[in-house]
Protein backbone atom coordinates (compact mmCIF):
# COMPACT_ATOMS: atom_id res chain seq x y z
CA UNK A 1 0.00 0.00 0.00
CA UNK A 2 3.25 1.91 -0.85
CA UNK A 3 0.50 4.82 -2.89
CA UNK A 4 -1.67 4.95 -0.82
CA UNK A 5 0.66 5.87 2.14
CA UNK A 6 2.13 8.40 0.03
CA UNK A 7 -1.08 10.33 -1.14
CA UNK A 8 -3.01 9.79 1.91
CA UNK A 9 -1.82 8.98 5.01
CA UNK A 10 -4.68 9.37 7.13
CA UNK A 11 -6.36 6.90 5.29
CA UNK A 12 -3.60 5.10 5.47
CA UNK A 13 -3.92 4.81 9.18
CA UNK A 14 -7.59 4.33 9.03
CA UNK A 15 -7.29 1.23 7.19
CA UNK A 16 -4.24 0.29 9.21
CA UNK A 17 -6.18 0.17 12.29
CA UNK A 18 -9.59 -1.45 10.78
CA UNK A 19 -6.96 -4.29 9.98
CA UNK A 20 -5.68 -4.58 13.70
CA UNK A 21 -8.95 -4.11 15.07
CA UNK A 22 -10.19 -6.91 12.95
CA UNK A 23 -7.04 -9.18 13.78
CA UNK A 24 -7.31 -8.69 17.36
CA UNK A 25 -10.69 -8.65 18.30
CA UNK A 26 -13.26 -11.41 18.25
CA UNK A 27 -15.31 -10.55 15.40
CA UNK A 28 -19.34 -12.61 16.30
CA UNK A 29 -21.24 -10.10 14.22
CA UNK A 30 -23.12 -12.69 12.39
CA UNK A 31 -23.70 -10.74 8.91
CA UNK A 32 -19.93 -10.06 8.90
CA UNK A 33 -16.85 -11.97 7.60
CA UNK A 34 -13.05 -12.21 6.39
CA UNK A 35 -12.94 -12.27 2.56
CA UNK A 36 -9.98 -14.38 1.68
CA UNK A 37 -6.62 -12.80 0.09
CA UNK A 38 -7.83 -13.52 -3.30
CA UNK A 39 -11.51 -12.18 -3.31
CA UNK A 40 -9.64 -9.14 -0.99
CA UNK A 41 -7.13 -8.69 -4.30
CA UNK A 42 -10.01 -8.79 -6.71
CA UNK A 43 -12.13 -6.00 -5.24
CA UNK A 44 -9.00 -3.70 -5.22
CA UNK A 45 -8.38 -4.55 -9.24
CA UNK A 46 -8.42 -2.24 -12.32
CA UNK A 47 -11.97 -3.23 -13.36
CA UNK A 48 -12.92 -0.42 -10.82
CA UNK A 49 -12.06 1.64 -13.61
CA UNK A 50 -14.45 0.14 -16.21
CA UNK A 51 -18.37 1.14 -17.30
CA UNK A 52 -20.32 -1.74 -18.38
CA UNK A 53 -23.36 -0.46 -18.60
CA UNK A 54 -26.04 -4.08 -19.72
CA UNK A 55 -25.06 -7.30 -19.69
CA UNK A 56 -22.58 -9.79 -20.45
CA UNK A 57 -22.31 -9.49 -24.80
CA UNK A 58 -24.94 -6.45 -24.79
CA UNK A 59 -23.24 -3.67 -23.19
CA UNK A 60 -23.45 0.31 -23.61
CA UNK A 61 -19.50 0.68 -23.89
CA UNK A 62 -16.74 -0.58 -25.60
CA UNK A 63 -14.70 -2.46 -23.70
CA UNK A 64 -15.88 -4.98 -22.09
CA UNK A 65 -14.56 -8.21 -22.83
CA UNK A 66 -12.72 -8.66 -20.00
CA UNK A 67 -15.26 -7.44 -17.22
CA UNK A 68 -17.47 -9.76 -19.56
CA UNK A 69 -15.25 -12.75 -18.21
CA UNK A 70 -15.93 -11.64 -14.92
CA UNK A 71 -19.37 -11.10 -15.00
CA UNK A 72 -20.39 -14.52 -16.71
CA UNK A 73 -18.05 -16.70 -14.47
CA UNK A 74 -19.80 -14.86 -11.59
CA UNK A 75 -23.20 -15.85 -13.32
CA UNK A 76 -22.26 -19.41 -14.07
CA UNK A 77 -20.76 -20.12 -10.39
CA UNK A 78 -24.02 -18.98 -9.24
CA UNK A 79 -25.93 -20.77 -11.10
CA UNK A 80 -24.19 -24.36 -10.58
CA UNK A 81 -23.95 -23.72 -6.51
CA UNK A 82 -27.20 -22.80 -6.35
CA UNK A 83 -28.85 -24.99 -8.88
CA UNK A 84 -31.42 -21.74 -10.46
CA UNK A 85 -32.36 -21.28 -13.38
CA UNK A 86 -31.66 -17.37 -13.76
CA UNK A 87 -29.40 -15.26 -12.13
CA UNK A 88 -28.59 -11.60 -11.52
CA UNK A 89 -24.85 -10.75 -9.91
CA UNK A 90 -25.36 -7.09 -10.57
CA UNK A 91 -27.62 -5.75 -7.41
CA UNK A 92 -24.72 -3.52 -5.51
CA UNK A 93 -26.04 -4.66 -1.91
CA UNK A 94 -28.76 -7.13 -0.49
CA UNK A 95 -31.23 -3.75 -0.11
CA UNK A 96 -30.76 -3.45 -3.95
CA UNK A 97 -31.13 -6.75 -4.43
CA UNK A 98 -34.76 -7.02 -2.77
CA UNK A 99 -35.63 -3.68 -4.73
CA UNK A 100 -35.08 -4.71 -7.83
CA UNK A 101 -37.42 -7.63 -7.14
CA UNK A 102 -39.89 -5.66 -5.75
CA UNK A 103 -40.15 -3.42 -8.39
CA UNK A 104 -40.01 -5.91 -11.16
CA UNK A 105 -43.55 -7.40 -9.97
CA UNK A 106 -45.21 -4.97 -7.86
CA UNK A 107 -47.38 -1.97 -8.26
CA UNK A 108 -46.65 1.17 -5.59
CA UNK A 109 -49.74 0.54 -2.90
CA UNK A 110 -49.52 -3.52 -3.12
CA UNK A 111 -49.39 -5.03 -0.76
CA UNK A 112 -46.70 -7.11 0.92
CA UNK A 113 -45.54 -9.76 4.02
CA UNK A 114 -42.44 -9.33 5.54
CA UNK A 115 -41.16 -10.61 8.92
CA UNK A 116 -41.63 -7.49 12.06
CA UNK A 117 -37.90 -6.05 12.70
CA UNK A 118 -38.04 -6.98 16.45
CA UNK A 119 -38.77 -10.46 15.51
CA UNK A 120 -35.68 -11.00 12.91
CA UNK A 121 -37.02 -9.36 9.70
CA UNK A 122 -34.96 -6.87 7.79
CA UNK A 123 -35.29 -3.30 7.05
CA UNK A 124 -36.18 -4.21 3.83
CA UNK A 125 -39.15 -6.59 4.21
CA UNK A 126 -41.31 -3.58 4.85
CA UNK A 127 -40.10 -1.18 7.70
CA UNK A 128 -41.93 1.72 7.80
CA UNK A 129 -38.78 4.09 7.53
CA UNK A 130 -37.47 1.90 4.46
CA UNK A 131 -38.35 2.09 0.87
CA UNK A 132 -40.46 -0.98 1.12
CA UNK A 133 -42.30 0.40 3.89
CA UNK A 134 -42.75 3.56 1.78
CA UNK A 135 -44.07 2.21 -1.60
CA UNK A 136 -46.29 -0.96 -0.16
CA UNK A 137 -48.75 -1.63 2.04
CA UNK A 138 -46.97 -3.41 4.69
CA UNK A 139 -48.31 -6.50 6.97
CA UNK A 140 -45.94 -7.62 9.14
CA UNK A 141 -46.12 -11.72 10.38
CA UNK A 142 -44.29 -12.40 13.78
CA UNK A 143 -42.93 -15.43 15.73
CA UNK A 144 -44.92 -17.44 18.22
CA UNK A 145 -44.77 -15.95 21.75
CA UNK A 146 -43.55 -18.88 23.32
CA UNK A 147 -41.66 -20.87 20.57
CA UNK A 148 -40.16 -17.49 18.96
CA UNK A 149 -40.38 -19.72 16.10
CA UNK A 150 -42.69 -18.30 13.09
CA UNK A 151 -46.27 -18.63 13.72
CA UNK A 152 -47.38 -20.05 10.51
CA UNK A 153 -50.92 -19.93 11.26
CA UNK A 154 -51.23 -16.59 12.07
CA UNK A 155 -49.58 -15.85 8.86
CA UNK A 156 -52.23 -17.79 7.31
CA UNK A 157 -54.87 -16.18 8.68
CA UNK A 158 -52.96 -13.16 8.09
CA UNK A 159 -52.66 -13.93 4.12
CA UNK A 160 -56.38 -15.41 3.99
CA UNK A 161 -57.36 -11.82 5.56
CA UNK A 162 -55.30 -9.13 3.79
CA UNK A 163 -54.37 -11.41 -0.01
CA UNK A 164 -50.60 -10.03 0.00
CA UNK A 165 -49.08 -10.17 -3.74
CA UNK A 166 -46.00 -11.16 -2.22
CA UNK A 167 -44.54 -12.61 0.81
CA UNK A 168 -40.89 -12.07 1.71
CA UNK A 169 -38.90 -15.07 3.96
CA UNK A 170 -36.31 -14.10 5.08
CA UNK A 171 -34.70 -12.45 8.05
CA UNK A 172 -31.15 -11.19 9.60
CA UNK A 173 -31.69 -12.42 12.93
CA UNK A 174 -34.03 -15.63 12.96
CA UNK A 175 -31.72 -18.60 14.65
CA UNK A 176 -33.87 -21.68 13.26
CA UNK A 177 -33.89 -22.94 10.12
CA UNK A 178 -36.42 -21.35 7.85
CA UNK A 179 -38.99 -23.56 6.26
CA UNK A 180 -39.83 -22.72 2.96
CA UNK A 181 -42.73 -25.20 2.05
CA UNK A 182 -45.16 -23.79 4.30
CA UNK A 183 -44.82 -20.21 2.75
CA UNK A 184 -45.24 -21.62 -0.64
CA UNK A 185 -48.44 -23.56 0.27
CA UNK A 186 -49.63 -19.85 1.81
CA UNK A 187 -48.34 -17.49 -1.52
CA UNK A 188 -50.16 -20.98 -3.98
CA UNK A 189 -53.48 -20.43 -1.65
CA UNK A 190 -53.62 -16.52 -2.15
CA UNK A 191 -51.64 -16.05 -5.33
CA UNK A 192 -48.49 -14.39 -3.86
CA UNK A 193 -45.62 -14.15 -5.24
CA UNK A 194 -42.82 -15.85 -3.43
CA UNK A 195 -39.68 -14.38 -2.51
CA UNK A 196 -36.50 -15.70 0.04
CA UNK A 197 -33.74 -13.61 1.23
CA UNK A 198 -31.04 -16.17 2.05
CA UNK A 199 -28.71 -13.42 2.49
CA UNK A 200 -27.68 -14.61 5.81
CA UNK A 201 -27.44 -18.35 5.25
CA UNK A 202 -26.34 -18.52 1.40
CA UNK A 203 -23.29 -20.47 2.53
CA UNK A 204 -25.17 -22.85 4.92
CA UNK A 205 -27.25 -23.32 1.93
CA UNK A 206 -24.47 -24.46 -0.73
CA UNK A 207 -23.42 -26.80 1.77
CA UNK A 208 -26.54 -28.29 2.40
CA UNK A 209 -26.78 -27.58 6.20
CA UNK A 210 -30.39 -25.37 5.31
CA UNK A 211 -32.85 -26.01 2.99
CA UNK A 212 -33.13 -24.36 0.02
CA UNK A 213 -35.72 -22.06 -1.24
CA UNK A 214 -34.63 -22.20 -4.96
CA UNK A 215 -36.89 -25.20 -6.08
CA UNK A 216 -39.97 -23.30 -4.78
CA UNK A 217 -39.77 -19.77 -4.72
CA UNK A 218 -40.20 -17.36 -7.54
CA UNK A 219 -36.93 -14.77 -6.26
CA UNK A 220 -34.11 -15.72 -3.89
CA UNK A 221 -31.89 -12.51 -2.99
CA UNK A 222 -28.92 -12.78 -0.92
CA UNK A 223 -25.70 -10.62 -0.03
CA UNK A 224 -22.48 -12.07 -0.93
CA UNK A 225 -20.79 -10.99 2.17
CA UNK A 226 -22.03 -13.14 5.23
CA UNK A 227 -21.54 -16.67 4.91
CA UNK A 228 -20.77 -16.72 1.19
CA UNK A 229 -17.87 -15.23 2.39
CA UNK A 230 -17.64 -12.90 -0.93
CA UNK A 231 -17.61 -9.02 -1.63
CA UNK A 232 -19.92 -6.64 -0.47
CA UNK A 233 -22.96 -7.17 -2.68
CA UNK A 234 -26.06 -8.54 -3.59
CA UNK A 235 -27.52 -11.39 -6.01
CA UNK A 236 -30.78 -12.04 -7.32
CA UNK A 237 -31.94 -15.40 -8.38
CA UNK A 238 -34.97 -16.50 -10.04
CA UNK A 239 -37.07 -18.88 -12.33
CA UNK A 240 -36.56 -18.31 -16.22
CA UNK A 241 -40.08 -16.87 -16.41
CA UNK A 242 -38.98 -13.46 -14.99
CA UNK A 243 -36.15 -13.12 -15.82
CA UNK A 244 -35.99 -10.39 -18.86
CA UNK A 245 -38.49 -7.73 -16.36
CA UNK A 246 -35.97 -8.84 -13.32
CA UNK A 247 -32.85 -7.69 -15.77
CA UNK A 248 -34.42 -4.23 -17.09
CA UNK A 249 -35.72 -3.70 -13.01
CA UNK A 250 -31.98 -3.60 -11.80
CA UNK A 251 -30.33 -1.71 -14.95
CA UNK A 252 -31.98 0.71 -16.31
CA UNK A 253 -34.58 0.24 -13.43
CA UNK A 254 -32.67 1.18 -10.43
CA UNK A 255 -29.01 0.80 -10.57
CA UNK A 256 -26.64 2.55 -13.44
CA UNK A 257 -23.11 1.32 -14.17
CA UNK A 258 -22.46 -2.12 -12.65
CA UNK A 259 -19.05 -2.63 -10.14
CA UNK A 260 -17.17 -4.93 -12.48
CA UNK A 261 -14.24 -5.09 -9.92
CA UNK A 262 -16.87 -6.61 -6.91
CA UNK A 263 -18.54 -9.00 -9.67
CA UNK A 264 -15.23 -10.25 -10.76
CA UNK A 265 -14.74 -10.52 -6.91
CA UNK A 266 -17.92 -12.63 -6.00
CA UNK A 267 -16.93 -14.90 -8.92
CA UNK A 268 -14.13 -15.70 -7.18
CA UNK A 269 -15.91 -16.05 -3.96
CA UNK A 270 -18.69 -18.10 -5.42
CA UNK A 271 -15.14 -20.78 -6.88
CA UNK A 272 -14.05 -20.78 -3.61
CA UNK A 273 -17.63 -22.22 -2.74
CA UNK A 274 -17.46 -24.95 -5.18
CA UNK A 275 -14.13 -26.35 -3.63
CA UNK A 276 -14.87 -29.35 -1.04
CA UNK A 277 -13.71 -27.15 2.24
CA UNK A 278 -16.13 -24.89 1.92
CA UNK A 279 -18.87 -27.51 3.19
CA UNK A 280 -16.43 -28.14 6.06
CA UNK A 281 -15.99 -24.72 6.74
CA UNK A 282 -19.75 -24.29 6.57
CA UNK A 283 -20.48 -27.11 8.64
CA UNK A 284 -17.69 -25.97 12.02
CA UNK A 285 -19.81 -22.79 11.27
CA UNK A 286 -22.84 -24.55 12.72
CA UNK A 287 -20.87 -26.30 15.27
CA UNK A 288 -18.94 -23.53 16.35
CA UNK A 289 -22.37 -21.41 17.08
CA UNK A 290 -24.04 -24.58 19.00
CA UNK A 291 -21.05 -25.21 20.97
CA UNK A 292 -21.33 -21.33 21.81
CA UNK A 293 -24.99 -20.87 22.49
CA UNK A 294 -24.59 -24.30 25.19
CA UNK A 295 -21.64 -22.53 26.87
CA UNK A 296 -23.83 -19.05 26.98
CA UNK A 297 -27.19 -21.14 28.42
CA UNK A 298 -25.07 -23.43 30.62
CA UNK A 299 -24.12 -19.56 31.99
CA UNK A 300 -27.37 -18.51 32.40
CA UNK A 301 -28.37 -16.67 29.75
CA UNK A 302 -31.40 -17.16 27.85
CA UNK A 303 -31.65 -17.58 23.95
CA UNK A 304 -34.39 -16.75 21.54
CA UNK A 305 -35.71 -19.84 20.54
CA UNK A 306 -33.67 -22.05 23.03
CA UNK A 307 -30.86 -22.48 20.75
CA UNK A 308 -29.78 -21.90 17.12
CA UNK A 309 -29.50 -24.39 13.83
CA UNK A 310 -27.42 -22.03 12.20
CA UNK A 311 -24.70 -19.44 12.52
CA UNK A 312 -26.28 -16.88 14.55
CA UNK A 313 -27.58 -16.99 18.30
CA UNK A 314 -30.00 -13.50 19.94
CA UNK A 315 -29.12 -13.53 23.37
CA UNK A 316 -32.31 -12.56 25.31
CA UNK A 317 -31.35 -9.93 28.53
CA UNK A 318 -34.58 -9.50 30.15
CA UNK A 319 -33.26 -11.87 33.10
CA UNK A 320 -30.27 -9.97 33.61
CA UNK A 321 -32.21 -6.26 33.70
CA UNK A 322 -29.31 -5.09 30.91
CA UNK A 323 -30.10 -3.48 27.92
CA UNK A 324 -28.34 -4.73 24.62
CA UNK A 325 -26.68 -1.23 24.15
CA UNK A 326 -25.01 -2.00 27.35
CA UNK A 327 -24.13 -5.64 26.97
CA UNK A 328 -22.81 -4.64 23.29
CA UNK A 329 -20.63 -1.28 24.38
CA UNK A 330 -18.89 -3.42 27.66
CA UNK A 331 -18.21 -6.64 25.75
CA UNK A 332 -16.20 -4.17 23.42
CA UNK A 333 -13.88 -3.25 25.66
CA UNK A 334 -12.66 -6.26 26.41
CA UNK A 335 -12.73 -6.79 22.61
CA UNK A 336 -15.51 -8.77 22.19
CA UNK A 337 -17.37 -7.24 18.88
CA UNK A 338 -21.19 -8.47 18.79
CA UNK A 339 -24.06 -5.88 18.26
CA UNK A 340 -26.88 -4.53 20.09
CA UNK A 341 -30.12 -6.13 18.60
CA UNK A 342 -34.09 -6.09 19.36
CA UNK A 343 -35.71 -9.64 20.56
CA UNK A 344 -39.47 -10.55 19.80
CA UNK A 345 -41.66 -8.65 21.88
CA UNK A 346 -38.77 -6.33 22.65
CA UNK A 347 -40.05 -3.26 24.79
CA UNK A 348 -36.44 -0.98 23.76
CA UNK A 349 -35.83 1.03 20.61
CA UNK A 350 -33.80 -0.48 18.23
CA UNK A 351 -30.74 2.31 19.62
CA UNK A 352 -30.87 0.18 22.95
CA UNK A 353 -33.06 -3.10 22.69
CA UNK A 354 -32.77 -6.44 25.47
CA UNK A 355 -30.51 -8.57 23.27
CA UNK A 356 -27.37 -9.13 21.57
CA UNK A 357 -27.08 -11.14 17.94
CA UNK A 358 -23.81 -12.96 17.55
CA UNK A 359 -22.55 -15.69 15.06
CA UNK A 360 -19.74 -17.43 14.21
CA UNK A 361 -18.91 -17.39 10.70
CA UNK A 362 -15.82 -14.97 11.00
CA UNK A 363 -14.19 -16.32 13.81
CA UNK A 364 -14.61 -20.06 11.78
CA UNK A 365 -13.08 -18.17 8.98
CA UNK A 366 -9.98 -17.72 11.27
CA UNK A 367 -9.72 -21.60 11.63
CA UNK A 368 -11.52 -21.51 15.55
CA UNK A 369 -13.45 -24.44 16.49
CA UNK A 370 -15.31 -25.82 19.82
CA UNK A 371 -13.14 -25.08 22.89
CA UNK A 372 -12.65 -21.45 21.30
CA UNK A 373 -16.08 -20.84 21.05
CA UNK A 374 -16.51 -22.54 25.10
CA UNK A 375 -14.12 -19.81 25.87
CA UNK A 376 -15.39 -17.20 24.57
CA UNK A 377 -18.89 -17.93 25.74
CA UNK A 378 -17.58 -17.81 29.05
CA UNK A 379 -15.69 -14.39 28.73
CA UNK A 380 -19.73 -13.22 27.53
CA UNK A 381 -20.99 -14.40 30.38
CA UNK A 382 -18.44 -13.26 32.87
CA UNK A 383 -18.82 -9.98 31.53
CA UNK A 384 -22.40 -9.73 31.32
CA UNK A 385 -22.51 -11.19 35.39
CA UNK A 386 -20.15 -8.38 36.36
CA UNK A 387 -20.89 -5.62 33.93
CA UNK A 388 -19.42 -2.84 36.01
CA UNK A 389 -16.25 -4.47 36.91
CA UNK A 390 -13.01 -2.70 35.07
CA UNK A 391 -10.90 -5.24 36.20
CA UNK A 392 -12.80 -8.07 34.79
CA UNK A 393 -13.06 -6.20 30.91
CA UNK A 394 -9.52 -5.44 31.57
CA UNK A 395 -7.98 -9.29 32.19
CA UNK A 396 -10.53 -10.23 29.55
CA UNK A 397 -9.32 -7.94 26.73
CA UNK A 398 -5.79 -9.12 27.73
CA UNK A 399 -6.92 -12.96 27.30
CA UNK A 400 -8.27 -11.99 24.00
CA UNK A 401 -5.45 -10.72 22.28
CA UNK A 402 -3.47 -13.89 23.85
CA UNK A 403 -6.32 -15.93 21.44
CA UNK A 404 -6.48 -13.82 18.27
CA UNK A 405 -2.59 -14.11 18.08
CA UNK A 406 -2.82 -18.07 18.07
CA UNK A 407 -5.04 -17.17 14.93
CA UNK A 408 -3.37 -14.85 12.36
CA UNK A 409 -5.56 -12.78 10.18
CA UNK A 410 -4.24 -11.25 7.18
CA UNK A 411 -0.32 -11.29 8.15
CA UNK A 412 1.59 -9.18 6.42
CA UNK A 413 -1.49 -7.60 4.58
CA UNK A 414 0.01 -3.83 5.12
CA UNK A 415 3.35 -4.42 4.84
N1 LIG B 1 -27.16 -5.35 8.25
C1 LIG B 1 -27.28 -6.75 7.96
C2 LIG B 1 -27.19 -7.56 9.20
O1 LIG B 1 -26.42 -7.19 10.06
O2 LIG B 1 -27.85 -8.58 9.31
C3 LIG B 1 -28.48 -7.06 7.20
O3 LIG B 1 -28.51 -6.22 6.09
Amino acid sequence: MWALKQVDPEIYEAIKGEMEREATKLELIASENFVSKAVLETAGCVMTNKYAEGYPKKRYYGGCEFVDIGEELARQRAKALFGCEHVNVQPHSGSQANMGVYFAVLKPGDTIFGLNLSHGGHLTHGHPINFSGKFFNVIQYVVDKKTEVIDFDELRKLAREHKPKMIIAGASAYPRIMEYEPFREICDEVGAYLVADIAHIAGLIIAGLHPSPVPVADFVTTTTHKTLRGPRGGMIMCKKKYAKELDREVMPGIQGGPLMHIIAAKAVALKQAMEPDFKEYQKQIVANAKAMAAALMEGGLELVSGGTDTHLILVKLFNKNLTGKVVEETLDKAGITVNKNTVPFDPQKPFITSGIRLGTPALTTRGMKEPEMRQIANWIVEIIDNIENEAIWERVRGEVGDLCKRFPLYEGLMD
